[in-house]
Order: structure tokens, then sequence, then C-alpha cells
């Protein structure tokens, strides 16, 4: 099988592109067809080099590029693999549901690596989003969020202690915990933009750095306007669609 995918005929240097876009789209290509599976170890650059006949620094052109694609990963001192198979999930952005809720709906198990659990000082966009008076201090939450054992999302919340004076206690679900105190937020303000994932959050996630990231702010807020969340998350673009339902507008507005 190998073989064949890093065979050497068939490479066109005739005007098909250069010859490492070629080798991707041979390794893409096997992916999408199943002759490759997500786990498989791809050989090593020398082997796959006098396999091609092409030169390793166009291996690994070739190679560098299906990892930043996220085809490939690669795993310091073991070798080059395909990628595990993420499933995209479409999430509504017009209900405000947790991620415990959202996963449960699509039947997954949720987990969470902590990162962090503490009592912390603001950041100053802590302070203006949730409206915090000075010297008020915050629960900070930081875990990575995971569905059947796969990372989608880091997650990075900011709650006042009058809202959750003990972080320690959230082992699962935030809003289940919040619930529980009538402190769950029944409206949010939510703000979504694209990022490049760093180095770590990157690593966290299982993706090559660089890779397509939604960054997204969630305040939350009780029916009586008080901010009681400012969740910061990056959510991995590969895996993650946020759907919006649209209606026209009523007649009020409209030109006459
Ligand atoms: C969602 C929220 C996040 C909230 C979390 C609670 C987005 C972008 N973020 O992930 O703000 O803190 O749910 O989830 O939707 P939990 O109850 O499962 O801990």
């Amino acid at each position: 099988m190998i073989e064949t995918i890093f065979s050497p005929d068939g490479f066109d240097t005739t005007g098909a592109g250069p010859l490492y876009l070629q080798l991707q789209r041979r390794i893409a290509d096997a992916v999408a067809a199943g002759r490759l599976s997500p786990g498989d170890s791809l050989p090593p650059e020398r082997d796959m080099a006098a396999l091609t006949g092409l030169s390793r620094v166009t291996i690994r052109k070739a190679v560098e590029g299906l990892v930043t694609q996220g085809h490939l990963v690669q795993k310091r001192g073991s070798g080059t693999f395909v990628a595990p198979r993420v499933e995209r999930m479409e999430q509504a952005l017009s209900l405000l549901t947790s991620f415990t809720e959202d996963m449960a709906r699509r039947g997954k198990a949720v987990d969470s690596l902590w990162l962090s659990r503490r009592i912390d000082g603001p950041a100053p966009e802590e302070v203006m989003g949730l409206g915090l008076r000075a010297g008020e201090r915050i629960a900070r939450l930081e875990r990575v969020r995971r569905s059947d054992g796969v990372p989608l999302a880091i997650e990075r919340a900011a709650l006042p202690l009058s809202v959750l004076d003990a972080p320690e206690e959230v082992t699962g679900s935030l809003y289940a915990v919040l619930q529980a105190r009538g402190m769950r937020p029944v409206r949010a303000v939510q703000r979504i933009t694209a990022a490049n994932l760093g180095e770590r959050d990157a690593d966290l996630l299982g993706v090559a750095p660089g890779a397509a990231g939604l960054k997204i702010e969630r305040i939350g807020y009780l029916a009586n306007g008080r901010a009681v969340e400012f969740t910061r998350s990056i959510y991995r673009g590969d895996a993650y669609d946020f759907a919006v339902e649209l209606k026209i507008a009523d007649n009020e507005g409209t030109m006459p």
C-alpha cells in the first residue's frame, strides 16, 4: 500500500503543479479513500524520498503543508501519522446551552482536562465585562473540553466570587453548579472571531500550530442583568460549525 502511494510513477513534471503539491494530493487522496487510516504512520522522510525519487526538501514541504492543514500530525521522536478523524459538529447559536448539554444531545461523553481552578485577580477586560468593583477577585476556571476523548475547545472562564466562591467545587458542568445556586445565566452576548492557534493552544487541542480556530467570548447574565460569567474559549476550526437562524425584520424599520 505504502509502495503504491509513494511510487515514483505518475509525478508530472510538465505543468501539473509543483511536485510537493502533487505528493500532498496523493497522500490526501489516500486518506480520503481510506487507503491510509487515522493513526497510520508514514515512512521516515528519507524512505519517502527513496520510494518516490523526490528530494527530501520536496517531501518535507509536502508533509509540513499536510500537517498545517490537519491531515497529518507529527509527534516528536516517533514520526508522522495520519491525523485522527474529527467529526464536524454544528451548534445553534441562538440557544444558551452548556458544553455538557450540547454533547449530551449528540450522545457524546464529555470530560475536561483541568488546567487551572483558582481564585485570582481579574484582567482589565474581565473587570469591564463582569462589572466588578475595584479590588474584587474572581474564580478562574481553565480547561480543555473533550467530547468522546477528542479535545474540541479550551475554555477560560472568570466568575465573580459572589457567584462562585469555591472554584474547586466545579468538577463537571459549570452551568449545573450555577443552576444549583440559582445563578445560571439566562441571556448571553457572544462574540466570535477567527484566530490561528498559538503553539500552546494548538498543542492542547492536538492540532498543528497556526491551524484555524474560533475565538469565542461569552458574557452570561442573570435575568436581573447582572453579569455572572465572562468566558473566553478557543474552538478547533475543523471540528465546529456555528449555525444561526435568521428571521426577516418585522414591519418596523422597513421602507414604507
Ligand atoms: C459553553 C459556553 C461556556 C460555558 C460552558 C459551560 C460557548 C462558546 N461557551 O461551552 O461559556 O461556560 O458552556 O459548560 O458556548 P458546562 O456547564 O458543561 O461546564
